[in-house]
């Protein structure tokens, strides 16, 4: 049999629009930023990867095709070995979020689309080809709710849908600073994507704010499995404070508190998960094996949400694995993307042995205007369903591609790196970030 080799490797930074969400780093701007990889094979497939936008991924993506371009599709996991040498020292030390990683991001999008195109290759789903392969048709997402910003008085180019053909689409570029907003907000988010479960971003308005309107959705969907995620900023007295009386309203707490008083990270939430009984969730303080034996050492957390966007498709499913054997449960960390990232982390979701919990997911705010994909993935009933076809499933629309590319030459700024502080100067003019304030207080 004659095996494909790998003919053409591209990298597209491309732009897509967004709202004006917020959290504890500021406020989303009108446009967020991913990289694109597009591998070719000798037989006309394509297998692509998304990952975080900015600058110096693109670059790292690129140089990273030196150990792509010529190889058979069959040695991936070579390939991967060759390209993980090629990454080393690339990231900088102090990082607090992880989309300011660079290596981990290069090898992702490029394992994505090596294992899309062998995938194809071999008549078989990515799912099956992580872990012990695939072990659901069908993995649950939950509804992912922020506070939005009044984007109207910025002057900044944020889309607005009035006319869009649901309450959904109408209302979510539009303020959303009440609890009535946020019930409201996952409402339509239900009616139109069957949600079960819903997560707030929290970490912006006062703590106290923030609880009743997790208290709120609790009484709207008794039965939803419910989470907050303030991003670290409370100290551990207040996180235990706040949430000791939620035991029946959260189904874990997701990073309420961070480093503090030269505790790290891990062992604040290991204090507050003893001290409360309540589950714990994380993307700020498991998010490499070297942080996750310090976690495991300290029983910090039970949801691990080992995303794979920094994880690698196969590390997350590592993740999920070790979560199965030890009594964790796995999740999956999101920012904003577009839909070949919906169809990673489905795959990874379906890959993952035993209980798993909704996967987190921010494609409802880019669902209806953004597509790269011919046929992005649907979610219905609060699910999405893995694709009949093989790879990843999905087939990139070269054209779409291409104009969010466009899209990014024209709108994207300097680095093309996220900078949530840009449009909070719009409301408060000196604001500057600080991991222990909610950024509308202050
Ligand atoms: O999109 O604003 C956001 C989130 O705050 C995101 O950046 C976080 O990484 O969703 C993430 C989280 O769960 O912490
Ligand atoms: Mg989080």
């Amino acid at each position: 049999m004659k095996i494909p080799t790998i003919v053409k490797a591209d990298v597209y930074p491309v732009a897509g629009r967004d709202s004006m969400l917020l959290n504890l780093a500021g406020a989303h701007q009108p446009y967020f930023t991913r990289n694109i990889v597009v591998l070719e094979d000798s037989e006309g497939r394509r297998g692509i990867g998304e990952v975080p936008g900015a600058e110096r991924i693109t670059t790292a993506i690129r140089d990273g095709f030196n150990a792509v371009v010529g190889q058979p599709v069959t040695g991936y996991k070579r390939i991967l070995r060759e390209v993980t040498r090629e990454m080393a020292g690339r990231d900088d030390a102090n990082i607090f979020w992880t989309f300011e990683r660079t290596a981990i991001h290069a090898v992702t999008a490029i394992e994505t689309a090596l294992l899309d195109l062998f995938g194809q290759f071999a008549g078989l789903p990515v799912a099956e080809l992580l872990g012990d392969g695939q072990q659901r048709d069908e993995v649950r997402v939950l509804g992912y709710l922020f506070y939005v910003a009044d984007s109207t008085s910025t002057g900044m180019d944020y889309l607005h849908e009035p006319d869009g053909d649901c309450e959904w689409y109408r209302i979510r570029r539009e303020e959303a600073m009440t609890t009535e907003a946020i019930v409201k907000q996952a409402e339509a988010a239900q009616a139109k994507y069957g949600f079960k479960d819903f997560k707030l971003k929290g970490g912006v308005l006062e703590p106290e704010r923030e609880v009743e309107a997790v208290k709120a959705l609790k009484k709207r969907f008794p039965d939803a499995r419910i989470t907050l995620d303030p991003n670290g900023c409370w100290s551990v007295a207040e996180s235990v404070e706040l949430c000791r009386d939620l035991l029946g309203v959260l189904t874990y707490a997701e990073d309420p508190c961070g480093p503090e008083d030269g505790f790290s990270g891990r062992e604040a939430l290991g204090e507050f998960r003893r001290l409360t009984g309540m589950p714990t969730a994380t993307n700020m303080v498991a998010t490499t094996w070297r942080e996750m034996a310090s976690t495991l050492l300290l029983q910090a957390v039970s949801i691990p949400l080992a995303d794979p966007h920094f994880w690698t498709m196969q590390g997350s499913v590592r993740v999920a694995q070790l979560c199965h054997d030890m009594g964790l449960t796995w999740g999956c960390h999101s920012n904003n993307h577009f839909d070949i990232s919906l169809a990673m982390a489905v795959h990874c979701g379906a890959a993952a042995p035993g209980e798993y919990n909704a996967l987190d997911t921010h494609w409802i705010w880019q669902e209806g205007t953004e597509r790269l994909t011919t046929q992005p993935l649907q979610m219905i009933d609060g699910k999405v369903r893995l694709p009949d076809a093989p790879g990843l499933g999905i087939s990139p629309d070269m054209e779409q591609i291409l104009a969010a590319h466009e899209l990014y030459k024209e709108k994207v700024e300097g680095t093309g790196a996220r900078d949530d502080a840009i449009g909070m100067r719009c409301f408060i003019s000196d604001w500057t970030f600080d991991p222990k304030r909610p950024s509308m207080v202050r």
